[in-house]
């Protein structure tokens, strides 16, 4: 049986203990997927600290080349990572799947190694020049979820080991195993310590972020879990950039020619069976078009084939685990029992986490459904008869990652864009990311940005050196 291990200070770690890892499409045995202790994460951390000195003292085009390196890597074993990430993560290979994931795992890795962060003059009179000049931090502990996980990974290292630091890397307790493998794999274009993973669950990520050496914590999951990284921010004065989800609206504008875009709602909303942060959580139609938009979306999710993501002509894998199935089942169940219109679409197989592609009418604010982040593929489509009452709705709950308008004319909704309480207002488009365009949420979504120069940024101190003339 397949054995995976950390990769601490550019070896592979002997597993200080390990667990069954299963697929949760086929409850087929993956293999054994290694678990951190204590002693791991002091290893892990000081292999980072050792070798963040000498990194950082590389100059930036050295930097560059090895990460310019890390993505011919991911290159050339995106065919065996992604059916990793299928086999472990459940989203299916075709379409906005695995092959997807490992083609942003690319893009992003490529963008950041070409921008540039120049010393910026910040003042210059005729008695004196400043100039604002970024450093790296340090150790970057990064913490990732289970939804896109080598995508998000890649997100929290690259940036990171640009700038000089270096990385601690603590995949999803749910999904460790693909990550392990990226990370041995990338390991062999980066300097020994230079990124370290360790595994286990919030108390392995607890440990990480209280570490007295972290300088800086990345954070991709739950509002819960944020909230407890602040707090363990506090031991190592850590800034923190914090992605926490999100319950994100859509809405679409009276009259606007439905056929068009249906097939981007559906996949706005239903991209790796709605477990993306942002993807599109409720839907807000007109009332004059619900009708036609219940019809095209069940168009479409009648053309959808559920099963075991490998088969290539299936486009909806199972939800990764039982938490998120048994959780989303619940608040459809919810749903049932208050009379809402539920249509089910694909015919699920018996075994692992799958559920039918779900579309929920008749359904209001106030209702679990609507107001809980569902993380699952079942799409709540609200009615509204006034489009100052959809951006009401869409503002009340306390997320803000993301929102979209939809509309035949985009210059007619730009005034409404601005009101959206959100990081991302997409027009016509939703969940649209780009690896130059900077990301992060508003409100209880969490702070900070990720992308372009501003994510770079982030992993950076800034250091001004001021000169008397
Ligand atoms: O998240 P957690 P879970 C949402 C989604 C889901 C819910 C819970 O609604 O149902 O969150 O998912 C690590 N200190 N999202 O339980 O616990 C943990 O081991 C340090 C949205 O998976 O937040 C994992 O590596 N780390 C989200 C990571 O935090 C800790 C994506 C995320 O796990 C820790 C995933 C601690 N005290 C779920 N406790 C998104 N933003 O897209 C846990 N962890």
């Amino acid at each position: 049986m397949q054995i995976y291990r950390n990769t601490v200070n550019g070896s592979l770690a002997e597993p200080v203990s390990s667990h069954e890892a299963y697929n949760p499409a086929t409850e087929q045995l993956l293999g054994m997927a290694p678990e951190s202790d204590e002693q791991e994460v002091d290893r892990a951390v000081e292999a980072a600290a050792i070798a963040q000195k000498s990194w950082a003292e590389r100059s930036d085009q050295q930097r560059r080349d090895s990460i310019h390196e890390v993505a011919r890597i991911l290159e050339e074993n995106a065919g065996y990572l992604s059916e990793l990430i299928t086999r472990e993560q459940g989203k299916p290979l075709s379409g906005p799947g695995s092959i997807f994931e490992m083609q942003a795992c690319v893009g992003w890795t490529q963008v950041p190694a070409s921008l540039e962060l120049e010393p910026e003059v910040v003042y210059e009179d005729d008695e004196r020049k400043d100039t604002l000049h970024r450093v790296p931090l340090g150790v970057v502990a990064a913490i990732a979820p289970w939804n896109w996980p080598l995508m998000i990974a890649i997100w929290q290292i690259i940036p990171a080991i640009r700038m000089g630091n270096t990385v601690v890397l603590k995949p999803s307790e749910y999904t460790p195993i693909a990550t392990l493998e990226m990370v041995r794999l990338i390991n062999q274009a980066l300097p020994a310590g230079v990124l370290n993973t360790v595994t286990g669950d919030g108390r392995i990520g607890s440990k990480l972020t209280h570490h007295p050496d972290i300088s800086k914590i990345m954070f991709t999951g739950s509002e819960t879990t944020g909230r407890r990284i602040i707090e363990a921010s506090a031991s190592s004065l850590s800034p923190i950039t914090l992605e926490l989800g999100g319950n994100d609206a859509a809405i679409v504008m009276p009259g606007t020619n439905i056929k068009n875009i249906a097939t981007d709602l559906f996949w706005g909303a239903f991209l790796n069976m709605g477990q993306t942060c942002a993807c599109i959580k409720r839907l807000y139609v007109h009332e004059d078009d619900y009708e036609t938009v219940m019809t095209e979306l069940s168009a479409i999710a009648s053309e959808m084939k559920v099963g075991d993501g490998m088969d290539k002509s299936v486009t909806i894998g199972p939800l990764q685990n039982k938490m998120q199935f048994e959780k989303v089942r619940e608040l459809v169940s919810d749903a049932k029992t208050s009379g809402c219109d539920i249509r089910e679409f694909g015919e699920p197989p018996e075994k692992g986490y799958f559920m039918p592609v779900t579309l929920v009418g008749d359904i209001r604010d106030g209702q679990r459904l609507v107001d809980e982040e569902q993380f699952g593929p079942a799409l709540p489509i609200i009615r509204y008869r006034d489009p100052e009452d959809a951006i009401e709705s869409a503002n009340r709950l306390e997320a803000g990652l993301g929102a979209s308008l939809w509309a035949d004319n985009p210059a007619e909704v730009a005034e409404l864009a601005m009101q959206l309480e959100a990081g991302t207002v997409w027009i016509n488009q939703h969940g649209a990311i780009h690896p130059m365009v900077p990301f992060g949420g508003n409100k209880a979504s969490g702070y900070g940005v990720e992308f372009g120069l501003e994510g770079l940024k982030a992993v950076t101190q800034s250091r001004v050196i001021s000169i008397k003339k």
